[in-house]
């Protein structure tokens, strides 16, 4: 438990004056991945919360989003605000509908709660797997919230490594609404893309139709790392394989965000105008580009929008 509000020491703060991309994001595209951290003196970080960020506000949430050329936000409630989404909520309220969520939730959530979040733009709620960012549930417990937002249309979202997906699988595949998958299961992308780790995980979504997967977050997976001293923008060449591989095999069932404001991050922190740049490298086409950014996120997070 981290019990003191000064930032965690290391943590990078994010990258103020991002570069715009060259990139020309398609009309409508969501960051399908971002999150809000505070401000800590309106919204104060959970307890029992691994880690202190930097404050990250709606404000600079939707004043990046309208630097890089998104239209719309999917506002992912991180670990440091535990299962208060009062922050997240806020966002989503202040959107004007721009911004949807995806909030944490315990089992003994009230009806009302569910439905509060839902008038607020909430459509799915995250499972953390990840031991450094939280203690994991009782898998019990999770089925119990995933019945409970399933009259919602709710979605699961998990985040998990690929050391744990053998031990997950079954959970898994047995979580009775729509998975998303968090930064591809995160790869160890010194392997084959073609191995068998990864074969693995391309195997838990060939199970189901319904399991989507974020092909973000190559700053946190690349060992290769941002852009070369050449100056050539083209970040984090390793993860682009990996990325690849699922935009062409299941092009309707990707997405992409930025994740900003990139926590947990200590050794570089990415020029998101950058990070917009990978897309084109991992969606090579303007059809596999419009899925990625626009017609996949939409059908899971504002399926009336004209
Ligand atoms: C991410 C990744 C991380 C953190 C969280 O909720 C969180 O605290 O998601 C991470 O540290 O890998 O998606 O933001």
């Amino acid at each position: 438990m981290t019990t003191d509000t000064e930032k965690t020491p290391g943590w990078l703060d994010w990258y103020a004056g991002p570069g715009r991309p060259r990139f020309e994001l398609p009309a409508g595209a969501v960051d399908a991945h971002c999150h809000v951290f505070g401000p800590a003196a309106g919204f104060p970080f959970a307890p029992e919360r691994r880690y202190t960020p930097c404050d990250a506000s709606r404000d600079q949430l939707f004043a990046l989003r309208d630097h890089l050329g998104f239209a719309r936000n999917v506002v992912v409630q991180a670990t440091c605000h535990g299962a208060d989404n009062s922050a997240l909520v806020d966002a989503l309220r202040a959107s004007g509908g721009l911004a949807r969520g995806v909030a944490t939730v315990r089992p003994g959530v009230t009806d009302a709660e569910l439905r509060e979040l839902h008038e607020a733009g909430v459509r799915g709620v995250r499972f953390t797997f990840v031991e450094r960012l939280a203690d994991a549930a009782p898998r019990q417990d999770l089925l119990d919230v995933a019945e409970r937002i399933a009259p919602y249309g709710w979605h699961v979202v998990v985040y998990f490594e690929a050391a744990d997906l053998a031990d997950l699988h079954d959970l898994l595949l047995s979580i009775p609404v729509p998975l998303v998958v968090d930064h591809m299961g995160r790869p160890d992308v010194t392997k084959d893309p073609h191995g068998p780790d990864f074969e693995a995980f391309l195997d838990l979504l060939r199970a189901r139709p319904d399991i989507l997967c974020k092909v973000t977050c190559p700053e946190r997976l690349s060992v290769s790392g941002p852009p070369a001293l050449d100056g050539q923008r083209h970040p984090y060449r390793d993860v682009v394989p990996f990325a690849r591989r699922v935009v062409e095999e299941f092009p309707d069932r990707v997405l992409w965000g930025t994740d900003w404001p990139h926590p947990n991050l200590t050794d570089h922190m990415p020029d998101d105008g950058l990070l917009v740049d990978f897309v084109p490298h991992i969606a090579p086409t303007p059809e596999l580009q419009r899925k990625l950014l626009v017609d996949n996120p939409m059908r899971l997070y504002w399926p009336d929008a004209d």
